[in-house]
C-alpha cells in the first residue's frame, strides 16, 4: 500500500488528504491528514469514496474528441492530443491575423483549475478577454476592499477563537461551504465570541448564533448604511483611526443620516432594536470580524443605486471604521504575492504592454472597473506599498461574461471569434442561460474548446471536447486565493488514466504552437520551483518536508510604516478610484432592480422574491449528480418555501412545482420549511440531469431545472462589475399539475 500525501479539490476548501493506493495502483482509499491544518476537519461527501468513484466514472472523458456532426450534435471522433492541439493552434492563428488576439476568449471556473495557467497564456497571447467565476464569488468585496483600503482583505484569516470577540457571517453559508472555517466561528463561540447570522434564511449557523437578523433579500447595503449610522451617531468608531487613517468620513456621515433603524427596518424586515444591537455589538466587542458572502454579489443593479456595490462598500467601511484591520484577530491582507514568484511568471505586465493588442477588453467600455484604465490606477495606487503590485489581477480586469456573449453575438464591441471553456459549465452557472446557448451555438463563433472531466451541457457544445485529469491525478499548489494564511502543496496519487492530462498541458501545448516557446516549464512541477523560488524551497523538497506547508506569518499594522495602497495612502470611505472612473464613491443603496418596492406592477403577478445562492454539502456546483451514493442523497434539486405560503399555494412537500419568471418557467421539487420568510422562496442552483441526453436540444435537462435559464437579461441592471441578476429577483410558484 502506497499513501500520498494530497489535497482534495473536488471543491476550493482544499481539504489535505492521504490517499491510499494498492499494489495494482488502484486508489482504494482517502482519509483527512489530520496532521496538516487543513485536514484537522475531516472530509466532507464529495471526496473519499465519492472523489474515487468519481475517478473512475464511466462518464468521465478518457480521450480528446473532435465534433463531426452538428454543434451539440452529439457526433464525435476521438483524435490524438497532437491532432487536438495542431488543429486548435491553426485555427486560434488565423484568429488572431484576421480579428486580433483579442477576438480570442477564455472562459473558466472558480479557480479549482489554478487559473494562473489560462492568464499566462492570454497575456502572452495578447487577449484581455477572461472571465473566469472569481468575478461571481467574492470579486465584489476584492475589488471594493482594492478601491478603499488599496487590497482586499482576506475572506476567512484573521479570525482567532482565542481573540476574535464577534463574527458576523454576513451573506454566506459556512456550515454548508467552508466546513473548516466554520469549525473556527464554532470554536470562538464556545470561548466567548458573539456569531451573528445575516442571511433570509434560518441556516444552520443561523441557528448555531446569537442573533440572527432575517433580512429581505438584496437590501444588505440598506443595512450596512444603518449600522454605520448608529456606529457614527453614537460614536463608536475607532476615532483614532478614522481621524488619522481615514478619508471621507464627513460626506460618509452625512450620508448615513438618510439610513435611520426606523427608516431602514422598512427596508430590510430587521426590527430596528436588532439593528441598532447589531452595529453596537460589532463596534465595541472587538476585535471583530465580517466574513465575505457570495449572495452579495448577485443582487444586480436597480435604478438608483447600485445594490451589490453599496453592500460590499459598506462591509468593508465598517471593518475599517471599526479598527479591525491588521489586529489580531481582525482582518488582514490578501498580500502573500509579494513573497513568492507568481506575479512575474504570470507575466501581468503584458496585459497592459503586449505588442499586438489594440484593445481592451470587451466590457471595458460598459463596466469600467475591468478596464485596463482602472488596472492601471490600482497599480499606480498599491506601487508605493506593494512595489509588485498584485496577481489576483484577474479579479479586477475580469471582464463580464455578459459583455463576452454580446460581443460573440452582436460584434459589439468588436467580434469575439473563439471560445474556451476549461472548468466551467456556463450553460448552468451563468445568468440567462439561452443566451450562452445562443452565442455557443452562433455561426460567427469559429471556435470552441472545451476541457472538462467529462461531457456536460457547454461542453457538448464544443467543437473539441478535452479529458481533464482530476485531483488524484495532478500535483498542486496553493497561494493565498483560499484566503488562508498559508502556502500548501499537495502530491500527485495516481497517474492520469487514458489520455486525461493536467489542464496545464493544454496551455503549455497552445502556448508552444502560438509563439510562446521558451515561457512554458515542461513539467508543472517545474513550474511551481519558478513559482516558489524567492521562497529558496523547491515543490519536490517542500513536498517531501515533514510539514509541506509555510505558513505565512501576520504582521501587525504595517499601514503606520507604509500607508494603505491607495492613490492617497489612506483608507479612502469614498475611493478616488471609483470617481475616476466615474462611478459614484458613495456607497448609494438602490433597490434590486426587481423588487416589490422597485417593481409593484410586475410584483403582482411575481410575488415571491427568489433567491438562488444557497449552496449544499453534497455538491459543488453543478458536478456531482452522477455520483450515485451523493445522488442518492440528494436526488433532485428543491424549492425552499414557508408551509404558510405553500397552504395559501395548495403546495405540499415534495410535490413537483413551477417556479416561473418574467423569462421562462422550470420545475423543482418543494421543500416545505420554517427556515425562510414567507414572502422569500430558495431555489437550488446549477442543476442539470446527466442521464438525460447530452445532446441539442435536451443538453442533459439544462432547460427543466437549472434556476439560470430564468434570470434576466439588461445590462443595465449589472452590478458595477458587469455581473448579471443571479438572485433577489422576482417569481411566482404553483404546482407542476396546475400549469
Ligand atoms: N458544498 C459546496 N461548497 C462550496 C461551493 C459549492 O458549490 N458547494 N461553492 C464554493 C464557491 S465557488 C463559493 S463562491 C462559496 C460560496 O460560499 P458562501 O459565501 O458561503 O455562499 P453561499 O453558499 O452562496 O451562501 C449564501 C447564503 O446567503 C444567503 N442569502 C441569499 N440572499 C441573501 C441576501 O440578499 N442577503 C444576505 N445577507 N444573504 C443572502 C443564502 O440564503 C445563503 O445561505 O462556496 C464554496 N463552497
Ligand atoms: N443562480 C446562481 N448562479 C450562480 C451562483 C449562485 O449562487 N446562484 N454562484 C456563482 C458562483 S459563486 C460560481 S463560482 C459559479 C460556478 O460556476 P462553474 O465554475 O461554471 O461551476 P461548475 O458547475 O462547478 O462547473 C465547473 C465545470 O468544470 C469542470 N471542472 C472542475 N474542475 C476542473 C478542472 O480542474 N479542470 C477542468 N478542465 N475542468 C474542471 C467540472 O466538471 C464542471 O463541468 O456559479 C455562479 N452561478
Ligand atoms: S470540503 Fe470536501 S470536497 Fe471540498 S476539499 Fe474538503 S473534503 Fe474535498
Ligand atoms: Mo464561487
Amino acid at each position: 500500500m502506497i499513501i500520498k500525501r494530497a489535497i482534495c479539490q473536488q471543491c476550493s476548501n482544499w481539504c489535505a488528504v492521504l490517499v491510499h493506493i494498492d499494489e495494482t495502483g488502484k486508489v482504494i482509499k482517502i482519509k483527512p491528514d489530520i496532521s496538516h491544518a487543513f485536514g484537522k476537519a475531516g472530509l466532507c461527501i464529495k471526496s473519499g469514496t465519492s472523489s474515487i468513484d468519481f475517478h473512475y466514472h464511466k462518464n468521465r472523458l478518457n480521450f480528446p474528441l473532435k465534433r463531426t456532426g452538428e454543434r451539440g450534435e452529439g457526433k464525435w471522433k476521438k483524435i490524438s492530443w497532437p491532432q487536438a492541439m495542431d488543429e486548435i493552434a491553426n485555427k486560434f492563428r488565423k484568429i488572431k491575423v484576421d480579428f486580433g488576439p483579442e477576438a480570442v476568449v477564455y472562459i473558466g471556473g472558480d479557480h479549482r483549475t489554478n487559473d494562473a495557467w489560462s492568464h499566462r497564456w492570454c497575456n502572452l497571447f495578447g487577449t484581455p478577454n477572461v472571465f473566469y467565476q472569481g468575478k461571481n464569488c467574492g470579486s465584489a468585496e476584492f475589488v471594493m476592499g482594492m478601491a478603499v483600503l488599496g487590497y482586499p482583505t482576506l475572506n476567512h484569516t484573521g479570525m482567532e477563537p482565542d481573540v476574535t470577540k464577534c463574527i458576523i457571517i454576513w451573506g454566506a453559508n459556512y456550515s454548508e461551504t467552508h466546513h473548516r472555517n466554520y469549525k473556527l466561528c464554532l470554536n470562538a463561540k464556545r470561548r466567548g465570541a458573539i456569531l451573528i447570522v445575516i442571511d433570509p434564511r434560518k441556516t444552520k449557523a443561523a441557528e448555531d448564533a446569537d442573533i440572527h437578523l432575517q433580512i429581505r433579500p438584496g437590501t444588505d447595503g440598506a443595512l450596512g448604511l444603518a449600522m454605520l449610522n448608529v456606529i457614527i451617531n453614537e460614536n463608536l468608531y475607532d476615532k483614532d483611526f478614522t481621524e488619522k487613517w481615514c478619508s471621507g468620513f464627513e460626506e460618509l456621515k452625512d450620508y448615513v443620516q438618510g439610513f435611520s433603524p426606523e427608516k431602514v427596518e422598512k427596508i430590510t424586515w430587521i426590527s430596528q432594536e436588532d439593528i441598532k444591537e447589531v452595529a453596537r455589538t460589532y463596534a465595541t466587542k472587538k476585535p471583530s470580524f465580517i466574513t465575505w458572502g457570495t449572495a452579495i454579489a448577485h443582487f444586480g443593479k436597480g435604478e438608483k443605486g447600485d445594490s451589490v456595490k453599496s453592500a460590499v462598500q459598506c462591509k468593508t467601511i465598517l471593518r475599517a471604521i471599526c479598527g479591525n484591520l491588521e489586529v489580531e484577530g481582525g482582518h488582514h491582507f490578501r498580500d502573500s504575492d509579494e513573497k513568492i514568484a507568481l506575479i512575474e511568471n504570470m507575466h501581468y505586465d503584458r496585459i497592459l504592454n503586449h505588442p499586438l493588442r489594440t484593445r481592451d477588453s470587451v466590457g471595458a467600455e460598459d463596466f469600467k472597473i475591468s478596464s485596463l484604465t482602472a488596472y492601471k490606477l490600482f497599480l499606480e495606487a498599491m506601487r508605493p506599498t506593494y512595489p509588485k503590485g498584485f496577481s489576483y489581477v484577474h479579479f479586477l480586469t475580469t471582464t463580464s461574461s455578459w459583455s463576452i456573449w454580446n460581443a460573440i453575438l452582436k460584434r459589439d464591441p468588436y467580434p469575439v471569434r473563439a471560445v474556451i471553456t476549461q472548468g466551467s459549465n456556463a450553460l448552468v452557472s451563468m445568468g440567462y442561460s439561452r443566451k450562452i446557448y445562443n452565442a455557443l451555438k452562433d455561426k460567427n463563433l469559429d471556435i470552441h474548446v472545451s476541457m472538462d472531466f467529462a461531457m456536460t451541457p457547454t461542453s457538448v457544445l464544443a467543437d473539441y471536447l478535452l479529458p481533464a485529469a482530476d485531483w488524484l491525478e495532478k500535483p498542486f499548489f496553493l497561494g493565498q486565493f483560499g484566503g488562508e494564511n498559508l502556502y500548501t502543496v499537495g502530491e500527485q496519487s495516481v497517474e492520469p488514466l487514458y489520455d486525461r492530462k493536467n489542464d496545464y498541458f493544454f496551455w503549455k501545448e497552445l502556448g508552444i504552437r502560438l509563439g510562446q516557446e521558451g515561457y512554458w516549464p515542461e513539467t508543472v512541477d517545474k513550474m511551481f520551483d519558478l513559482i516558489l523560488s524567492p521562497l529558496k524551497i523547491s515543490f519536490h523538497a517542500l513536498l517531501n518536508s515533514e510539514e509541506p506547508w509555510v505558513v505565512i506569518k501576520k504582521e501587525f499594522k504595517r499601514y503606520e510604516k507604509r500607508g494603505f495602497g491607495t492613490l492617497s495612502g489612506k483608507v479612502e470611505f469614498l475611493p478616488s478610484i471609483l470617481h475616476k472612473l466615474g462611478y459614484d464613491s458613495l456607497p448609494r443603496y438602490g433597490e434590486p432592480p426587481r423588487s416589490p418596492i422597485s417593481t409593484p406592477n410586475l410584483a403582482k403577478e411575481f410575488p415571491l422574491i427568489l433567491i438562488t445562492s444557497g449552496r449544499v454539502r453534497h455538491y459543488y456546483f453543478s458536478m456531482g449528480r452522477d455520483i450515485e451514493s451523493i445522488r442518492r442523497r440528494y436526488p433532485y434539486p428543491l424549492l425552499e418555501i414557508h408551509p404558510r405560503t405553500a397552504l395559501e399555494l395548495g403546495v405540499s412537500d415534495g410535490d413537483e412545482i413551477i417556479i416561473e419568471t418574467p423569462e421562462g418557467k422550470i420545475t423543482q421539487k418543494a421543500k416545505l420549511s420554517n427556515r425562510i420568510d414567507p414572502r422569500v422562496v430558495h431555489a437550488d442552483s446549477h442543476w442539470w440531469y446527466p442521464e438525460k441526453p447530452l445532446k441539442d436540444p435536451i443538453l442533459g435537462g439544462v432547460w427543466e431545472s437549472n434556476i439560470n435559464s430564468i434570470t434576466f437579461d439588461n445590462p443595465k441592471y449589472n452590478s458595477f462589475e458587469g455581473d448579471t441578476p443571479l438572485s433577489a429577483i422576482l417569481c411566482k410558484v404553483y404546482k407542476a399539475k396546475c400549469k
